[in-house]
Parts: structure tokens; C-alpha cells; sequence
């Protein structure tokens, strides 16, 4: 710690110094006009400041707080987070070409660590790690000049590095080209992180960092802005079709790198590594851990986009699954609405004609209903709703509509895993029913038409021809 006190002072003259140069210019010269001061502001990610008009250079002051906090890592799991303000990433910070930027940085007296800021976006060594490096109780301030437009990442420079930025040091900040950029509809900021936990996935209870995964780059979870589930349930991102979408998107690591791809779009632009140029039509895009890229798309048809590191059991096992729900109308000559039919029976000549429509007799339907109170309401409650976070809903279900025929694999064979409904994520066990043929049909058409104001759509038949099979 003693090491830390000189450079505060050190810092505090570098800024006395610079305040006085500019107060009393030297004499003869011009003096030099006052840059304007605006005092940031700042936004909780997913939202960040909104464009920038100004045509002229500022003086940007930027107020952080570095903040040890408790937070939950997944539902039901704790984790002690480092963060620049209390989120993970931290907050978005927008400035100009141009601009002189203006950190100030406190560490609170209630942290344990020293902490410090290095930006990518700064040309000089450490990136402003020297001039913040502070302990507890201490506060810090350091200015540059943001020469280069482009989206780069901030985090925390002190030793352990990887151990800060896995606990959730890293945050971005813009530099808009002078000209300004395009006007769009939406803008999101999402950055992807790792995190090392004792624990298993989802173990919970309050979780302690585990150095050894760090070093073997094992994480416990992958995420996007910093929690299971940020980015899901009551945290989606929402756009309407036919907007044009900005993501600002990041990697803090401090190891992973992403695979970034949504899936249901193509983005009309990425300004990979976060820089000047941009490729178009790209289905996914690298992200470098302590990089960046700036994502442009157009959502066309209604329904949920999903947010996923390709890199897939990250996004099905380790957390890094986010949703973006699309309001507008269908659009059936961009996205049919599909059809699926049993197969024949393997060795029997394929019908030439489509095949009948499910149809369902008064007996059958009461089964079905039956089926339904005596097994199924249990877990997803007599009126199919579910309980949240625990058993997804089968009433008005998006899973089961987009599939009914599938369903009866499900009861078949149980089901077990990561699964969205209606936009919650849910991830636990569904056991295999012991039902024979006709109750499964029935209790899946009961479901489709009951609960789902669908049609029929199975046959005992085909219940029979699917118990065969194992789903995929
Ligand atoms: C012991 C509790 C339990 C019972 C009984 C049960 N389910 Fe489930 N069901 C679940 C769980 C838990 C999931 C989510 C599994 C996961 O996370 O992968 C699920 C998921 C589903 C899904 C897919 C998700 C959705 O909501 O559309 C369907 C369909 C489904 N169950 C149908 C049924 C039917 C039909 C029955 C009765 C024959 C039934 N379940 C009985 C617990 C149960
Ligand atoms: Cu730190």
C-alpha cells in the first residue's frame, strides 16, 4: 500500500499543474480556449448514453466509483463482484473525437482491494493504470485526449490482472468518429465474461473464486452482463421489426474468446475488432478477449432472437444465452410457417395423398383431460401455467406450439437441461411419464387444443411409431 500513496500525489500535482497551465497561459501566447465540461452521464447496461450531436470538442468528466458487491451470479447463487459502479459490465462511457476525457476515479473506503482503470482507448503506456492505481479510501484523476474513434474496452490493471477482470472489472468506451454515426433505433450494450466459481454451475449459496479454473481457463460460467439470465426473462432486449439495431458488443474475458452470433438475424454490418471498417452479412463474429465489435441489424419478423456465444455448451451449459423479443407483424413471405408430417412407418408403402387431419372422438378428448389432471398437473398446475422458474408452462406455451408434434418425445422420454418458454429460461427435470400410446396422444392433443387453442395433431399410432425413437 505505501507504494500507492506517492503516485496519488503524484497524480494530484500532474492535474494541479495542468489546471494552472491552462488558468494562466504562458505570456504571448494565444490563450487556449476552455474546452466546455460536461459531466457524463451514465446508464446500467444494456442502455449507454444516447448518440452524439455535438460538432465541437468537450471536456468529458467521468465520475466512477469502484465498488466490491455482492450479486447474484445465477438464480439462487451469490458472488462477490469487483465492478466500475456497481454493474458488470461497467457503465458505457460516449465521447467525441476529439474530446479530452476526464477520469475520476474513487476507490471506496468499504473495498478491500486497491483497483485501478487502464482504457484502451487512451496512447500512452498502462493506459491510465499508473495514474489510478489507488488504494481503498482513495480517489484518483486522470485526463487524455481520445485521438481515435472506435469502441474499446476499460478494465481493471492490478495484479492479480486476471483475477480483477474475472470478477468483473471491464466495462467500454466509445469514441464516435467527429462526423458522428449513423442514426438507428435501438442500441444495446452487451459485453461476454468468464467466471470461475468453487462450485459447480448453478451450485448455490454464496461462490468464492477459483484461481486454479482461472489459470486452467475452465470457467464455471460464461456470461453476458454478468449474471445467468441478465439478458432473459424480465432483462430481454426488445426491438420492433423493421428497426435498425446497434449492439456495442464486448469481450472483458478475462480469457474466452466469443463467437458472437444471434440467432434469427444477419447482421448487416460488423465493425469487427471495433474499428473503422465494416464487413457485411455476417451470421457470427470473433471477438477477442479485450475487444470488441460494433453490430448493426434489421429484426424482420416477430419472435424472440437468441443471443449465444456459438462456441454452443457455453450457451446451453455455462449461462451465455441472451433473448431480444421482436414486436411487428408476421411476415410469411420472409418466415413460413413450416409444416411437419410423420413419416410412414418405415416398410410400408408412402401414402400418395397428405395425410388425414388428427381427429379426436369425445372419449379420447376426456382421456386426454384426464391424463392431464392425474399426471401433468403436478408439476405445470391444472391450468398449465407452470411455476415460475421451476416448471415452464404448457397453456399458451411458444415451445409447444412451435413443435407439438415433438412434445410427445418429451413425455416419452423426459426431458432435462436449458430451455426457454415464452421467453423464461427454465433448466430442470422433466421425468419420462409411464403412459401407454393412446394417453400420450391424447394428453398432448388435449394440451395442443385446450391449452394451446390448437389442433390434434397426434395419433396413438404415431406415439407408437415415436417411442422407437429417441429425440435428438
Ligand atoms: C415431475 C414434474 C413434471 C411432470 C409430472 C410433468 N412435467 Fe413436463 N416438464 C417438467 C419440467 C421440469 C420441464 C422442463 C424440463 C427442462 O428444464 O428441460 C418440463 C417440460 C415440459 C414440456 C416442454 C416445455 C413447455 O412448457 O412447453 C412439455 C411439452 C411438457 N413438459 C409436457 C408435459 C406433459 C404433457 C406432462 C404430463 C403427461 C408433463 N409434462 C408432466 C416437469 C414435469
Ligand atoms: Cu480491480
Amino acid at each position: 500500500m505505501r507504494r500507492i500513496a506517492p503516485r496519488f500525489t503524484a497524480a494530484a500535482l500532474t492535474t494541479l499543474s495542468a489546471l494552472l497551465c491552462t488558468a494562466f497561459p504562458a505570456a504571448g501566447a494565444a490563450p487556449i480556449p476552455a474546452l466546455p465540461v460536461i459531466v457524463h452521464e451514465l446508464l446500467a447496461p444494456p442502455l449507454l448514453p444516447s448518440q452524439i450531436t455535438r460538432k465541437t470538442p468537450a471536456r468529458v468528466v467521468v465520475n466512477m466509483t469502484v465498488e466490491e458487491v455482492e450479486h447474484e451470479i445465477a438464480p439462487g447463487t451469490r458472488y462477490t463482484f469487483w465492478t466500475f459502479g456497481g454493474t458488470v459490465p461497467g457503465k458505457m462511457i460516449r465521447v467525441r473525437e476529439g474530446d479530452t476525457v476526464e477520469i475520476n476515479l474513487k476507490n471506496l473506503s468499504s473495498n478491500k482491494l486497491p483497483h485501478n482503470i487502464d482504457l484502451h482507448a487512451v496512447s500512452g503506456p498502462g493506459g491510465g493504470a499508473g495514474q489510478t492505481l489507488i488504494a481503498p479510501g482513495n480517489q484518483a484523476s486522470f485526463s487524455f485526449k481520445a485521438l481515435l474513434p472506435g469502441l474499446y474496452v476499460y478494465h481493471c490493471a492490478t495484479a492479480p490482472v486476471g483475477m480483477h477482470v474475472a470478477n468483473g472489472m471491464y466495462g467500454m468506451i466509445l469514441v464516435e468518429p467527429k462526423e458522428g454515426m449513423s442514426r438507428v433505433d435501438k442500441e444495446y450494450y452487451v459485453m461476454q465474461g468468464d467466471f470461475y466459481t468453487n462450485g459447480g454451475y448453478r451450485a448455490g449459496g454464496l461462490q468464492g473464486f477459483d484461481m486454479q479454473k482461472a489459470i486452467d481457463e475452465k470457467p464455471t460460467y460464461v456470461l453476458f452482463n454478468g449474471a445467468d439470465g441478465a439478458l432473459t426473462g424480465s432483462g430481454a432486449l426488445s426491438a420492433k421489426a423493421g428497426d435498425k439495431v446497434r449492439m456495442f458488443y464486448g469481450v472483458g474475458g478475462p480469457n474466452l474468446t466469443s463467437s458472437f452470433h444471434i440467432i434469427g438475424t444477419i447482421f448487416d454490418k460488423v465493425y469487427f475488432e471495433g474499428g473503422s471498417h465494416f464487413q457485411e452479412n455476417v451470421q457470427t463474429t470473433l471477438v477477442p478477449a479485450g475487444g470488441s465489435a460494433i453490430l448493426e441489424f434489421t429484426p424482420q419478423v416477430p419472435g424472440n432472437l437468441t443471443l449465444v456465444d456459438h462456441s454452443l455448451t457455453r450457451a446451453f451449459n455455462k449461462g451465455a444465452v441472451g433473448l431480444m423479443a421482436i414486436t411487428g407483424p408476421e411476415r410469411l413471405d420472409i418466415y413460413g410457417k413450416g409444416i411437419k408430417t410423420a413419416l410412414a412407418p418405415a416398410g410400408t408403402p408412402v401414402a400418395a395423398s397428405k395425410p388425414a387431419p388428427v381427429v379426436v372422438g369425445d372419449a379420447a378428448r376426456a382421456n386426454g383431460k384426464t391424463v392431464f389432471e392425474a399426471t401433468c398437473a403436478a408439476c405445470h398446475l391444472a391450468d398449465g401455467k407452470g411455476v415460475a422458474g421451476v416448471f415452464p408452462p404448457l397453456a399458451n406455451s411458444d415451445f409447444f406450439q412451435q413443435r407439438p408434434y415433438e412434445m410427445a418425445y418429451i413425455v416419452l422420454h423426459g426431458r432435462t437441461g436449458e430451455i426457454v418458454v415464452n421467453g423464461e429460461h427454465f433448466n430442470s427435470v422433466m421425468p419420462a411419464q409411464d403412459l401407454n400410446d393412446e394417453q400420450v396422444a391424447d394428453v398432448i392433443n388435449y394440451v395442443s387444443t385446450a391449452l394451446n387453442g390448437g389442433k390434434p395433431v397426434l395419433t396413438a399410432e404415431q406415439v407408437r411409431q415415436m417411442r422407437k425413437t429417441k429425440p435428438n
